[in-house]
């Protein structure tokens, strides 16, 4: 046996199957031709706000909902609800950053074939985001 110390990727492996989920994510969205936005920033830049004002202009003319992902509060559902666009909440309890399974649970019941555009806020955090792949089409080819 080689006396050689070994390194053991662990981070790799704990994402892997978190990128499986945004990678069947993904495809749902592409399936069902929904365009789904993600809003990444520092805490406070104005996701929310951003995002109710955009609801509110597209909701008489698009099929628009949104996900949006805080430590604790429903406070930013309730803000986006006021655009009567459907609004989930996702509470992610000590975890700064929304992972591919939060989002994939949260869409339980809905029918993406109904959206032409999914938002989604993820919890106010320019780190940790950065690192997990929500797979979210428009991110990547839009830039946004
Ligand atoms: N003056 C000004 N204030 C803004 C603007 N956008 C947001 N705000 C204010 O900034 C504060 C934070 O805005 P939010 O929309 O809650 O920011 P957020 O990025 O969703 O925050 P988190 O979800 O906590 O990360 C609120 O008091 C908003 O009213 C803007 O364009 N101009
Ligand atoms: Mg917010």
């Amino acid at each position: 046996m080689s006396s050689e110390p070994r390194l053991v990727e662990v981070r790799k492996n704990v994402l892997r199957q978190n990128d499986v989920i945004a990678r069947a994510l993904r495809e749902r969205f592409r399936e069902a031709g929904v365009l789904t936005v993600s809003l990444v920033s520092s805490p406070g830049a104005g996701k929310t706000a951003f995002l109710e004002k955009t609801l509110t202009l597209l909701h008489s003319r698009y099929r628009v909902a949104a996900l949006v992902g805080d430590l604790a509060t429903e406070n930013d559902a309730a803000r986006l609800a006021r655009s009567q666009a459907p609004v989930k909440q996702i509470l992610t309890g000590t975890v700064c950053h929304l992972e591919a399974a939060m989002v994939q649970n949260a869409l339980e019941g809905w029918d993406l074939h109904n959206l032409d555009f999914l938002f989604i806020e993820n919890v106010g955090n320019l780190v940790c985001p950065s690192s997990y792949d929500n797979k979210i089409r428009s991110r990547r080819r839009r830039g946004i």
